[in-house]
């Protein structure tokens, strides 16, 4: 019976993701529970769900690709009586907008989730506007204010992303830990500006700027490495972030959703993330070699430079 009353929110990995978490904490009760999940891992996160009151999924996009697997979990949650409701700024599949049948679907476009969040269910909360402007801050990367980059580097880990939830949703937003996070931003930026520098950059097709960096083994936060670039003038940013993942950041001269799409990936056109398929002579020789590039990376390098 308790069990079934659990209210439960979904929200993806990052800053917006923390502020989204912390706004339905004061929309729809501190007694929630979250749990962190990105587009790959939503089907999985749904499974391991046995029962609900509530389940609201916020900035976690749908893979296009698991559109059945997912519907059949939320319609096994809608039969034991959960009420579900998704919010999300990225962009969907077309088809895959009529999953609103089951659900109650709330995607528009918005620099953030959170931002949607706030003004659908916590319209008359300051403290909640004040979340949803650092969610916007963040997630359309212009790190304006004075805390949202070391707010970023405290969404590494479930734990530490837990506890930027529990201040956030009390109203606080400033201790010793975000002190602490703050002059990490600072070592970053050092090691950002060297990379920078040293960054490999070739000209596309149609004379884009592309710039290449494997990021893998190294902690920091990529979306400011792209700013970086960019202001250098790249057009166009690919960061491998691990043997599997990369993200493609872009100035909006190219649509990179279309490429991203290719390699199981999906977001924003100017920001999305790409996941590779590693073959077996891939993971035999990323074993072997840490720069090994794996060949769906490479793949996505011709790509880039036919643009
Ligand atoms: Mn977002």
């Amino acid at each position: 019976m308790q069990k079934n009353a659990e209210k439960i929110f979904i929200v993806h990995t990052d800053l917006d993701g923390v502020c989204s978490g912390a706004i339905a904490k004061r929309a729809f009760g501190n007694d929630i529970k979250i749990k962190f999940a990105g587009p790959r891992t939503l089907y999985d996160t749904l499974k391991r769900i046995g029962s609900c009151s509530l389940l609201g999924i916020v900035d976690v996009a749908l893979n296009h690709s698991d559109y059945e697997k997912v519907v059949k979990e939320i319609l096994r949650l809608k039969a034991s009586g959960c009420e579900l409701i998704w919010v999300d700024h990225h962009e969907w599949a077309e088809e895959d907008k009529k999953i609103s049948q089951h659900v109650r679907l709330i995607l528009e476009k918005s620099p953030s989730a959170a931002s949607i969040l706030y003004r659908t269910f916590a319209k008359d909360d300051e403290i909640a506007k004040k979340i949803a402007e650092i969610a916007d801050d963040g997630d359309s990367n212009r790190n304006e204010l004075e805390l949202t980059l070391a707010y970023k580097i405290g969404t590494r880990s479930n734990r530490e992303r837990l506890e930027l939830i529990n201040m956030f949703s009390r109203g606080a937003f400033y201790n010793e830990k975000i002190e602490e996070y703050k002059k990490r931003v600072e070592e970053e930026n050092k090691l950002i500006e060297e990379l920078a520098e040293s960054a490999n950059v070739f000209n596309s097709a149609t004379g884009l700027k592309v710039a290449v960096i494997d990021l893998r083994g190294k902690k920091l936060i990529g979306s400011l490495l792209a700013k970086k670039l960019q202001q250098k003038g790249v057009d166009v940013v690919f960061i491998i972030y691990s043997d599997s993942s990369g993200v493609l950041y872009g100035d909006g001269k190219v649509n990179l959703l279309e490429i991203a799409k290719k390699y199981n990936g999906g977001g924003h056109p100017s920001a999305c993330g790409v996941n590779f398929k590693l073959g077996f002579f891939d993971k035999l020789l990323t074993r072997i070699s840490k720069k090994h590039v794996p060949t769906q990376a490479k793949k996505l390098l011709n790509d880039l430079k036919t643009l």
